[in-house]
């Protein structure tokens, strides 16, 4: 195994919490990520590597030892699986829910429920967890727009204010699970790289528990 350490993160929304909170635990990267396309960055810390992937990838790379450490939605380790992963810190950023969301006032009435999602496994485990019979469909985005084209009853999606599900004539229904983004470390790399990882731990822990007390204050 290699001496260095990387650090997969979620590219996009998480990313720009991700940062400040690496910063806050001592972590930056040398040059500026918005002004580069790469993907691989040095640190300040000389074995310390940033990796910017898509978020639904970071457990894969994670999982699989291309990167020891990963930062990713718990949505995304929810739907992935987390096989090969330990998830040792809520990093308390990018809150939101899972939910069921359908048209505003509109009861799904069909015995075999159409749901539209991404988030495929998150559904079908749900749907079965509540013996509610459910054909799940699998769309990429903008899952608002299925219960309007009468594409399917419900989706399962992230909510945070519900003001995209509003715009577009739809409600929260049932809440699956409360969100977070999460440190993942690959199971192989904790114990052998146990040295050098236990301090980035130790760092980010706490970073978050000083934001928690001047939350507090
Ligand atoms: O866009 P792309 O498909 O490439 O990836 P992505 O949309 O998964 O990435 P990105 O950058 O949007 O980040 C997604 C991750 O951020 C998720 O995996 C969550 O862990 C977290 N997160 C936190 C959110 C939100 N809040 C959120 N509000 N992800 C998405 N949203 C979207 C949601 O899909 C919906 O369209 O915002 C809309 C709902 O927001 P409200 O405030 O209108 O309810
Ligand atoms: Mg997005």
């Amino acid at each position: 195994m290699s001496k260095q350490l990387i650090l997969a993160l979620s590219k996009g929304r998480i990313l720009n919490e991700t940062l400040p909170l690496l910063a806050d635990a001592g972590i930056t990267p040398v040059e500026d990520l918005g002004k580069s396309r790469k993907l691989l960055f040095d640190t300040n810390l000389p074995d310390v590597k940033l990796v910017i992937i898509r978020a639904t990838d970071v457990p894969t790379y994670v999982q699989l030892g291309a990167a020891d450490l990963g930062v990713a939605g718990k949505d995304v380790l929810l739907e992935h699986g987390a096989e090969g992963l330990y998830e040792p810190l809520d990093l308390e950023i990018a809150r939101c829910k899972l939910m069921t969301a359908g048209m505003t006032g509109q009861l799904p009435a069909r015995a075999r429920r159409r749901v539209a999602t991404k988030f495929v496994n998150v559904a079908r485990r749900y749907y079965a967890e509540q013996g509610i019979q459910a054909e799940v469909i699998k769309l990429y985005g903008a899952m608002e727009l299925a219960p309007i084209m009468n594409l399917a009853d419900e989706i399962v999606d992230i909510v945070d204010t519900g003001n995209t599900l509003r715009a577009n004539g739809m409600e929260p229904r049932e809440l699956i699970a409360h969100i977070s983004t999460r440190l993942v470390v690959n199971k192989a790399s904790m114990t052998m790289k146990h040295d050098r990882i236990k301090p980035i731990l130790a760092r980010l822990e706490s970073a978050i528990k000083q934001r928690q007390t001047q939350l507090a204050e």
